[in-house]
């Protein structure tokens, strides 16, 4: 296992469709347990690969609290099969965006089908938080952030500030 950087915003690889994985060999096997040991460590309750700059279809998610067992979840070429009409809002973050939280509405409800790292066809019918987590996970591979869910004014602020401390962050 290794822990891998997690490239923040302006990077625009962040904007990258992921591409699927062909099939579920030991280097996928490998990929996902660094996704979860750099998940665990930032920390974060999801992770795409993209954002460890691996522009593969493959996320990480671990809804588990501090207290309980470790719950990981690794979905290789997600699909969202069905979301409800019912809306939920939450307050969400992002690891490429650290220390900005938003509240963002999406549907309450999703079904999402992926390989597990046996290869094996799963469909996980999602509600509250862990189909927020979906959806944004799912988001990454598609090269949409959370930001791109609130008003060009937000979003284009929270931009500008990252985008003005990573030139700070080169000139230094
Ligand atoms: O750690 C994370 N918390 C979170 C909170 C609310 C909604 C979504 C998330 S995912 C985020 C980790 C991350 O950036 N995943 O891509
Ligand atoms: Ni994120």
């Amino acid at each position: 296992m290794a822990l891998r950087e997690i490239i923040v915003i302006p990077d625009t690889r962040l904007k990258l469709v992921s591409e699927p994985v062909a099939g579920v060999d030991a280097e996928v096997r490998r990929l996902a347990d660094d996704m979860l040991e750099t998940m665990y460590e930032a920390p974060g309750i999801g992770l795409a690969a993209i954002q460890i700059a691996v522009p593969k279809r493959i996320v990480t998610i671990d809804l588990a609290r501090k207290d309980e067992p470790k719950a990981p979840i690794v979905l290789i070429n997600p699909e969202i099969t069905w979301t409800s009409d019912e809306l939920s809002v939450y307050e969400e973050g992002c690891l490429s965006i650290p220390e900005y939280y938003e509240e963002v509405e999406r549907p309450a409800k999703c079904m999402v089908r992926y390989l597990d790292l046996e290869g094996k066809t799963i469909e996980l019918m999602c509600e509250g938080l862990l189909a927020t987590c979906v959806q944004h996970e799912l988001d990454h591979l598609n090269g949409v952030l959370f930001i791109d869910h609130l008003s060009r004014l937000k979003r284009d602020r929270v931009m500008k500030k990252y985008s003005k401390a990573a030139k700070r962050e080169a000139t230094a």
